[in-house]
């Protein structure tokens, strides 16, 4: 086997037992570390930069830290420590990269060969947009998105459009959106967005932008590239464009993380089958567990702290297996009825897979 790529420097903190570096941005959660305690702890979560990371001078004073809040009443510069006195709010939300599950289609997108780690369940505390909107005079007329800026210092030499990482969501998504300065009870880490990260619960990761330099109300989407041309749903073979759904809300998804054959093999008799499942903006009502490939179902029960609708739940279904192979498979449901697919939906850059046959593991008991 190749020797294991080591931990870049932002991320040195993390536990490299727990994740897959695949590159020198992009860090995934290995299957077999999310556990069964509901949050993911930081040290396993998984990275994606579409930058270099910026200096940790960035985090040395944290509540000097600037946002600009644009396309309000009274727009204007706010520090972090402003911030903090004007509101304050906790989420627990499934952060989850659009290309998460990539790795499972048989094109072989380009990008990062995600399988399930490019997710987690993270606590975020902060102060809810809609308060420093009314703190700034409310919202001005016209405005359509809440358009988030990253605070990256950009390549020279290259049209800004081109890298900077910029996105539009609708208003709507704005009613549950922090300004977040804590996670999972620490300052947000650099690798993660600190000082000030953008959350928008129940969007795929590229909508919560990390180091935030600039909040504005917009009448039109972003223009840089990774709004208009990245992240589009763009057929097979095409090339994204304005005119292609973005990649924005998460809908239902769940998948097994144990047994798996990354763990070898089990031993025959009592085995407790258990695994993650959100519903991306709706709350999970249930979760059925297949041992035969999705011929047949069987209810789990959800385990542990239900941490809020845009959170994902445990599950287990506790089974009997004799010796054999096994086709473990997961399907979710959401309270809105919405259930789980048994095929992906086909796009170029292999975004959004929820399939439960993509996600399904075959695990043999000895
Ligand atoms: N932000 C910024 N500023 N930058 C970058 O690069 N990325 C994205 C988000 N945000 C970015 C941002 C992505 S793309 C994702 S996923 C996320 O983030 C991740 O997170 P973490 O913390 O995990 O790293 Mo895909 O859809």
């Amino acid at each position: 086997a190749p020797a294991a790529r080591p931990l870049p420097g932002y991320a040195g903190f993390k536990n490299a037992d727990a994740v897959i570096v695949h590159s020198s941005t992009t860090i995934e959660t290995r299957r077999s570390a999310f556990g069964s305690s509901v949050v993911t702890p930081t040290s396993q979560l998984y990275v994606r930069n579409n930058l270099p990371t910026p200096p940790e001078s960035i985090v040395a004073d944290r509540d000097a830290w600037a946002v600009q809040i644009d396309g309000v009443n009274r727009p204007r510069q706010l520090s972090l420590r402003e911030l903090k006195t004007m509101g304050l709010e906790t989420v627990t939300m499934v952060l989850q990269c659009s290309g998460n599950g990539r790795g499972f289609f048989p094109s072989k997108p380009s990008g990062t060969q995600w399988t399930v780690g490019a997710a987690g369940c993270v606590v975020w505390s902060g102060v809810p947009v809609r308060d420093v909107v009314k703190a700034l005079g409310g919202m001005a007329g016209g405005m359509l998105y809440m358009t988030g800026t990253g605070g990256e210092v950009l390549p020279a030499g290259l049209d800004p459009k081109s890298v900077l990482v910029e996105r539009s969501v609708p208003l709507s998504a704005m009613e549950d959106a922090l300004l977040a300065w804590e996670m999972n009870g620490e300052p947000v880490p650099l690798a993660h967005g600190g000082p000030l990260r953008l959350i928008v619960p129940g969007y795929t990761g590229v909508n919560n932008i990390k180091y935030i330099k600039q909040l504005a109300f917009t009448a039109k989407e972003s223009e840089a590239h990774i709004m208009s041309h990245g992240y589009r749903i763009s057929p097979p073979g095409s090339k994204g464009d304005p005119s292609q759904p973005s990649v924005q809300e998460m809908s239902v998804k769940s998948w097994i993380n144990s047994p798996i054959p990354e763990d070898g093999n089990r031993a025959a008799g009592l085995v407790q089958i258990q695994g993650v499942a959100f519903g991306g903006m709706h709350a999970i009502k249930g979760v059925e567990v297949s041992i035969d490939g999705g011929k047949s179902w069987k209810q789990a029960r959800l385990v542990g702290p239900d941490m809020g609708r845009y959170a994902w739940r445990q599950f287990v279904l506790p089974a009997q297996l004799p010796k054999g192979t096994y086709q473990l498979a997961s399907r979710a449901t959401d309270v809105r009825g919405n259930v789980q697919p048994e095929t992906r939906g086909e796009n170029q850059s292999g975004y959004n897979n929820t399939s439960w046959a993509d996600h399904a593991v075959t695990v043999t008991v000895a």
